[in-house]
C-alpha cells in the first residue's frame, strides 16, 4: 500500500477541523491509501514543508507536495487510476465540477457566516489572534457580527440544499450507489461544522441529514472520531 502524509488544521481538544482536508482525508481512505496526518494549527501552516503552501491540506506523495483539494483529488485519480475512482471517468470529472462551484460558491460561504464565532472558540489559543484579524478584513467587520442573526439565515441555506435533496430521494449518495468525490466536497462542509459548532445546519427528518449520516459512516466512521458535535 503506498505510504503518503497529509497536513491539516487541528483546533482546541485535538479537533480536526478543516473542512478541505476532510475532502481529501475521505479521498485518501476510497483510493486505499495508507495516510501519516499531521496536525498543525492555523499559525502552524507556514512551517509546512518548504512554507510555500498558503493552505492546508498538503499532500505529500513520494517527492510530490499539492496544495488544493480540487488539485489533490485529480492527482490521486490520474496517479492512482486502479484504486477505486473518485470520479467515475472523465465525464464524472467534468460534472464533478459543477458540484465544486456549486458547494464552494452558493453553499460553503453560507455555512461559514453561521460558524464563525463558533470556529474562534474551538481554536487553540495560539490561533485567536490571526484569526480574528484575518476574519474581520475578509469579512470588513468582527467574527461576532458576522455570525449574529443566524437563526435567521438557517432557513436560507437549508433551502439551498433542495437539488441536493430531490436528488437523495432517487440515491443514496450523488455518486449513485456508493460515494464519490462529488460527495466529499459538500461533506468536508458538514464535518468542519460539526468538529466547531453546536449549530445544526441540517436537521432530522430532512434526507441531507440521512446522508450526511451515511457519509459519516464512511470508511470506519472516521470523520465522527474525536471531539466535536452531534447534529
Ligand atoms: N483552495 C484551497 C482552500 C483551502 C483552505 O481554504 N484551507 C483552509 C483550511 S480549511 C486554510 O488552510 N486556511 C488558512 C488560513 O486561513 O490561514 C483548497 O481547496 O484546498
Amino acid at each position: 500500500m503506498a505510504s503518503v502524509t497529509l497536513y491539516e488544521l487541528r483546533g482546541a481538544d485535538d479537533r480536526r477541523f478543516s473542512s478541505h482536508s476532510w475532502r481529501v482525508r475521505p479521498a485518501l481512505a476510497h483510493k486505499g491509501l495508507d495516510v501519516e496526518v499531521v496536525a498543525v494549527p492555523f499559525t502552524g501552516i507556514p512551517g509546512i514543508g518548504d512554507g510555500s503552501h498558503p493552505t492546508v491540506p498538503v499532500l505529500v506523495d513520494g517527492e510530490t507536495w499539492i496544495h488544493d483539494s480540487w488539485a489533490i483529488a485529480e492527482y490521486l485519480e490520474d496517479t492512482y487510476p486502479d484504486a477505486p475512482p473518485l470520479f467515475g471517468g472523465a465525464q464524472g470529472r467534468a460534472l464533478t465540477g459543477f458540484v465544486r462551484h456549486w458547494w464552494q460558491s452558493r453553499m460553503h460561504p453560507l455555512a461559514m457566516t453561521m460558524i464563525l464565532k463558533d470556529i474562534y472558540d474551538h481554536l487553540v489559543p495560539e490561533d485567536r489572534e490571526y484569526f480574528a484579524t484575518s476574519r474581520f478584513k475578509r469579512f470588513d467587520r468582527p467574527i461576532e457580527e458576522v455570525q449574529a442573526g443566524r437563526e435567521e439565515r438557517i432557513g436560507e441555506f437549508r433551502e439551498r440544499l433542495e437539488p441536493l435533496r430531490r436528488l437523495l430521494a432517487d440515491q443514496p449518495f450523488l455518486g449513485g450507489d456508493g460515494p464519490l468525490y462529488a460527495d466529499y466536497l459538500p461533506m468536508g462542509t458538514f464535518i468542519w461544522a460539526r468538529k466547531m459548532s453546536p449549530f445544526a445546519l441540517v436537521e432530522p427528518g430532512d434526507p441531507v441529514h440521512a446522508w450526511m449520516n451515511r457519509c459519516l459512516d464512511l470508511h470506519d466512521g472516521m470523520a465522527r472520531e474525536g471531539a466535536g458535535f452531534d447534529w
